[in-house]
């Protein structure tokens, strides 16, 4: 045994001096003291020992364990160095070549430009509030002066959860909703913005879009007011040459009603082909706030009075970037999303 654990030792020593790279002197070290290794089997073998020779036997066996472990991680320590020695000798690192970048995200164009609005808006003294994108037909509906069965409801159609409950077509039930918390006599101004959801699908319209509507109640508002909030919004979205007209309009929850323009964003009014030779881009609806509604919601409407307007982030975004197909907000094609 003892003359055995000499040879192994020797021809361990020999190979572990020989070694030319980590990764033998690694190989080496798994070949005899790994768990199947020689030396690890031998000192493994020794309850076969006469118990008198045991001792002996087993300090020389430890003995060579450390010699060879130590052996080991001076040869890999040596092989080490040498190989940094060589790189650092002949590789060489142009420090002035620039950097790999790596791929950064951005916002999608329709989270910036509703940040946008929602800055505007923000800077004109407006609260800005959410709500739930599944309603009641009361809030959705009813409250705004739509009865069961009037026939504007027929342009928005949505999906209905129950006779009840359904997803909202507008953002309209937000602000039903704030005045039944702030009626009979706060003043209110906020917008909302989120999700809506209507029967519609084709280049400038999905069943699924975006909107902020804003208002404001209180004594003494008047459509000027309505005109001046306008007209600062425009301006600061579209740039300060952007002008702005008023067509008369209906809706069931405003009176008077009016759909809103702004000077073409291409041509600046001369008339081209996105603004179909008019000079003009619509881009929202407005009005004073229906005096039953104010009632409905607890407001007095002989003191009270409100204007209110929506758009879609949608359309405020298309006019910006000069987008002419709705759906590429959706598709999350990174050669559109890129552009951004
Ligand atoms: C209350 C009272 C009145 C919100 C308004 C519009 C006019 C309007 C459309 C623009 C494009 C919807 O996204 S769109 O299709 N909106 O034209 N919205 S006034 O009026 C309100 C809201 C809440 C309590």
């Amino acid at each position: 045994m003892r003359e055995k654990l000499l040879q192994i030792a020797e021809e361990a020593e020999k190979a572990v001096e020989g070694a030319e790279t980590v990764e033998a002197v690694e190989e080496l070290r798994i070949k005899y003291l790994g768990k199947k290794g020689i030396l690890t089997q031998v000192l493994r073998g020794m309850g076969a020992l006469p118990p008198a020779e045991r001792p002996l036997v087993g300090k020389l066996a430890n003995e060579i364990k450390l010699r060879l472990e130590n052996e080991l991680v001076v040869r890999a320590t040596k092989l080490k160095e040498r190989e940094k020695a060589q790189k650092l000798a002949t590789e060489r690192i142009d420090v002035t070549l620039p950097g790999t970048c790596p791929f950064l995200g951005s916002l999608h164009p329709l989270t910036t430009v509703r940040a946008e609005i929602e800055d505007i808006f923000l800077g004109l003294g407006f609260q800005i509030v959410e709500g739930p994108e599944i309603e009641l037909d009361y809030y959705n509906f009813e409250a705004l002066n739509f009865p069961k069965d009037h026939p504007a409801r027929d342009m928005q159609d949505t999906f209905f959860i129950s006779d009840e409950v359904l997803l909202r077509t507008h953002t309209s039930p937000v602000q039903v909703r704030t005045f039944e918390k702030t009626a009979p006599n706060v003043p209110v101004k906020i917008i909302a913005p989120g999700k809506v959801y209507r029967e519609d699908d084709d280049a400038t319209h999905s069943p699924m879009f975006n909107q902020v509507e804003g208002f404001a109640v209180d004594t003494h508002i008047a459509f000027g007011d309505l005109k001046g909030v306008l007209d600062s919004f425009v301006r600061q979205m579209y740039g300060d040459q952007t002008r702005m007209r008023f067509r008369p309009s209906f809706f069931p929850f405003t009176e008077p009603s009016a759909e809103v323009d702004i000077s073409c964003v291409i041509c600046g009014g001369r008339g081209c082909r996105v603004c179909s030779h008019t000079g003009w881009l619509e881009i929202l609806g407005a009005g004073m706030i229906h005096p039953r509604v104010l009632e409905v919601s607890g407001y007095d409407s002989e003191k009270f009075s409100g204007f209110a307007f929506g758009m879609g982030i949608e359309r405020i975004a298309m006019l910006k970037y000069g987008v002419d197909n709705i759906r590429l907000f959706f598709d999350n094609d990174l050669r559109f999303l890129n552009q951004f």
